[in-house]
This record gives structure tokens, C-alpha cells and sequence, in this order.
């Protein structure tokens, strides 16, 4: 470790996982999800450092650099992994923060975890950034460390970046902690939101919980000013469209096509699964069409990826049981011996596999009941150069705002979804290239790199 930095991410997790090589020795490897892909990039060009839990419960590791990267470990006893991460950060925040569409659970014990776990963040972050550094803390798991942090290093530039919804008032105040929360947020300079509805959110709130005046972007305190502002986050637009014109990737798409029996339409799910992905109702939909007759095992397949998330939450283990069982029933009743209407993995593929299977696919089909962004939206766009392709979308998904072009639906309305998925496949070239130029247009214009550039240039400013 090369002593302090002048940037500095904090984070729930290491952008890393532990790995074990063939011959036994433990390695490091990139590891998936959207806040990492999302920022590894940017990282690797600046010199920092990146803080955060390395995945492992009740072991102290000290800092270590990999990937181009300097990485300060932050140490979770096993008690501490349920308590704050999987109770308040995952079954109280996330469910509260997504329009309740699961019910959060309140449980003083996982507060008190939640506060200690990020007063802990806030000790290391005050150690390692030098004078006047810029430390950027991400996520809803560490809403209190900009406040924790600038009671202790007052001299730093304080940017926190918010990448799920931010609820409603009415929503919020249901939490018995929302003042401390609200005041944690509040020693960031800048707190960034997906979208203005979310800045705008969390404004109102500050002037219901604290009495604090705003005017536009601007909270007023006693003796500072904290900006508020949406910066939607994006994708490597470039890697992407560059990796999916390799000859192996699109000869891997091919082939994944054969695999699926040659249909005239892939549809492709690719989610963690989440109850907020709206997983159930695309299926559902589907399901639908198939009873219907409106599509045939034999001119159609839905691949739907559900990537392992969160297993030891409650509401997960059921949420996997139920499509498990969704998934069963509709392949029982749609198959016949070779083809199965619906192909289900409950697996984590590489980033090549995933880019191919973008490729491949001709339907994108998104329908989240509440996302931040949603970062699957944008990598199928950026995948499909040769201007094919459609993508429904939610309309509650933060994407939705920049993919205008996209089939946009309601997830709540499985006739709707019927519809735009139908009109998805029937759409002529023409008018796929039409949309897909419109949406390319957006993400590569609106990249990761603009998104951290913009971020950190209003910090920094
Ligand atoms: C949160 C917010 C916001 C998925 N399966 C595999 C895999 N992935 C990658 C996808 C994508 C990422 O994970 C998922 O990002 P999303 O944005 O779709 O969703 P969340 O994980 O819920 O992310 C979200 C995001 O943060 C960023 O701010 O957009 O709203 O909820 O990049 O490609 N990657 C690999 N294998 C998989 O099996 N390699």
C-alpha cells in the first residue's frame, strides 16, 4: 500500500471475488453486478483506492492491489453479514426503497448493526484519503458514512451516489430512522440520484424531517449548501460493441441459437434474481401467448437468466421456489419432447457468454416493478450494432426515461405485456433499426464514462 489517496471509492464490496485456482491457490477475479461494472473502468484510469467488505465473514485481510487496482479490505463478522447486510441494507432498504413491493422488515437490531457496520466504513475511509481528497461513497448500504466521515475529516470532498430508486415521503417515513438517515446523506457535498424524481424525493423529505429550505438543486444548511442531482448511470458502451464484433462471439451467438432449436424468436430474460425484476410476470405473460396459441413452442423460446442473489433472504429463497415452480408448470404444459418453451438457468455466465447471448437474442425483455436504472437495457442496446433487435422495457425502470424507443409497458398489465412482446416479434426490420438507432444513439452518447465524468466534475467543482 503506497500510503494515502486523493481518491477514494467506498463501497459495500471489493469490485473482487475470491477465487481458487486449479492448483489450489487463492486468486482475485473481476466480479459481476452493476455498480461494478459500472466502475471498475473508471477506477483503473485514475490512481485510487477502493474500500470495502472482500466477501469473506469474520477474516481481517490487509490492503492489497490487483487488477490495476489499490484495494482496502473492511472486515464484516458473520454477525454483521446478516444483520446489517442482508437484514437492514437487503430485506429493509431495498424492499422500502422499491415501492414496497415486498414488505421491509423493521428490527432495531439490524439498525444498530447498520450504524456500526458504516461508522466502521467512515474510520477507514478517514484514514486512507490524504487532505483534501475526494472520496465518493456509493449505495444504500452506507447512507450514513458521509456524515460519519465529515464529522471526521472535515477537509475532504464528500460525493455519494444513490444507485436504486429514492422513495416517495410517504414511503420513507415509515422507517422509525429516517431523521439519522436523512442527516447522514447530508454531509455529502453531492448526493446523486438515478433520476430528477428521486432528487426531487429526497429533497422534500429533507424539508419535512429536518425543516431544511431548498431551492432548485440546493439544500440549505447552517453553514453549507449539499447539491442534489440525477446522474443516470450507464454502461461501457464501446467494450461492448466492440466485444460483440469478435468472431468468436458471433459465432458463439450462432451457435447458442442452434442450440436452442433454431426458433424464429429468442426471448431473453437476464436478471439477479429479485423480486423487484418482475421476473414472474414476464413469465407469465408468455405463458399466456403459449395457452393462447398465439405463439408455438416451435416459433418461439424465452431464455431467462437468473443469476443466484441474496440466498439467504427470506423473501428470495420464496421468490426462487415460486418460479421455479412458475417456470415448471408452463414448460409441463408447452413441451414437447425436444423443445421446452422456456429455458431457465439459475446460474452465473461469464461476460462473453452473456454478450453472445445478447446477440442472439431478439428480444430483450426487461420488466422490472422498480429499478434504479437497469443496466441489462442498455448493454442488449449496445450489443446490437447490426441495428436488430427489440427491447421491452418498464416503464418503471429508470432506463425507460432515456430508451423512449424501447416497447415500453406496464408490468402490472400482463395484457399490455402480451401486446408489446407480440409487437416486439412481428415488428418489421425497418422499423427494429429504426427504434435500435434512436436507443444507440443515447448509450453511446451517455456512457459510464460521461456518467462518472459528470459526477465527479460537479463534486469536484
Ligand atoms: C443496481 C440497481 C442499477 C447479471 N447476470 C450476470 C451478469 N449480470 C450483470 C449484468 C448487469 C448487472 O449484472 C446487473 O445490473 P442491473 O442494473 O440490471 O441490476 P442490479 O444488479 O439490480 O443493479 C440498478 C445498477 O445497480 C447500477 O447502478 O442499474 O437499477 O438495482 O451489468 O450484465 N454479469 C455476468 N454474469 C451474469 O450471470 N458476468
Amino acid at each position: 500500500m503506497s500510503g494515502r489517496s486523493s481518491f477514494l471509492i467506498v463501497a459495500n464490496r471489493l469490485p473482487v471475488d475470491r477465487t481458487v485456482e486449479p492448483d489450489g491457490t487463492a486468486a482475485w477475479r473481476r466480479s459481476p453486478g452493476g455498480l461494478v461494472t459500472a466502475i471498475a473502468p473508471v477506477m483503473q484510469r485514475r490512481q485510487g483506492a477502493w474500500l470495502g467488505w472482500h466477501g469473506a465473514p469474520d477474516e481481517v485481510l490487509g490492503p492489497f492491489e490487483d487488477d490495476g487496482m489499490e484495494l482496502i479490505p473492511v472486515p464484516l463478522s458473520a454477525q454483521e453479514v446478516q444483520l446489517y447486510y442482508e437484514g437492514f441494507s437487503n430485506a429493509t432498504l431495498w424492499p422500502l426503497y422499491h415501492d414496497v413491493v415486498a414488505p421491509p422488515v423493521f428490527d432495531r437490531r439490524m439498525w444498530d448493526a447498520y450504524r456500526a457496520v458504516n461508522e466502521r466504513f467512515a474510520e477507514a475511509a478517514a484514514e486512507a484519503a490524504e487532505p483534501g481528497a475526494v472520496v465518493w461513497v456509493q449505495d444504500y448500504q452506507l447512507q450514513l458514512v458521509p456524515a460519519m466521515l465529515r464529522e471526521r475529516r472535515p477537509d475532504l470532498r464528500i460525493g455519494f451516489f444513490l444507485h436504486i430508486p429514492f422513495p416517495p415521503v410517504e414511503l420513507f417515513w415509515r422507517l422509525p430512522w429516517r431523521k439519522e438517515l436523512v442527516e447522514g446523506l447530508l454531509g455529502a457535498d453531492l448526493v446523486g440520484f438515478q433520476l430528477p424524481g428521486g432528487a426531487a424525493n429526497f429533497r422534500r423529505l429533507c424539508k419535512r424531517v429536518l425543516g431544511l429550505p431548498y431551492k432548485s438543486n440546493e439544500i440549505f444548511l447552517d453553514d453549507r449548501t449539499v447539491t442534489t442531482q440525477a446522474f443516470p448511470i450507464s454502461v461501457d458502451f464501446a467494450e461492448l460493441d466492440t466485444l460483440v464484433r469478435e468472431p468468436r462471439i458471433i459465432q458463439r451467438a450462432k451457435e447458442i441459437r442452434v442450440e436452442l432449436g433454431d426458433p424464429e424468436h429468442v426471448l431473453l430474460g437476464v436478471d439477479r434474481l429479485d423480486y423487484t425484476k418482475g421476473i414472474g410476470q414476464r413469465l407469465e405473460a408468455f405463458g399466456e401467448l403459449l395457452g393462447e396459441g398465439r405463439v408455438t413452442p416451435a416459433e418461439a423460446v424465452f431464455v431467462q437468466i437468473a443469476t443466484p442473489s441474496r440466498e439467504r433472504v427470506e423473501e428470495y429463497r420464496r421468490l426462487r421456489d415460486d418460479i421455479e415452480l412458475q417456470v415448471g408448470r408452463i414448460n409441463g404444459e408447452h413441451s414437447n419432447f425436444g423443445t421446452q418453451p422456456i429455458q431457465y438457468f439459475h446460474q452465473s455466465y461469464g461476460r462473453e457468454e452473456l454478450a453472445a447471448l445478447y446477440l442472439a437474442a431478439d428480444v430483450m425483455v426487461v420488466t422490472p416493478l422498480r429499478d434504479g436504472m437497469n443496466l441489462v437495457a442498455k448493454e442488449y442496446v449496445a450489443c446490437h450494432h447490426d441495428l436488430q433487435g427489440a427491447l421491452v422495457l418498464s416503464e418503471f425502470a429508470g432506463a425507460a426515461d432515456e430508451l423512449r424507443s424501447s416497447f415500453l409497458v406496464n408490468p402490472y398489465d400482463v395484457e399490455g405485456l402480451k401486446r408489446q412482446m407480440l409487437a416486439a416479434m412481428e415488428s418489421s426490420p425497418h422499423e427494429l433499426a429504426r427504434r435500435m438507432r434512436t436507443m444507440r444513439r443515447r448509450v453511446a452518447t451517455y456512457d459510464v464514462d460521461r456518467w462518472a465524468s459528470e459526477f465527479l466534475t460537479a463534486l469536484e467543482s
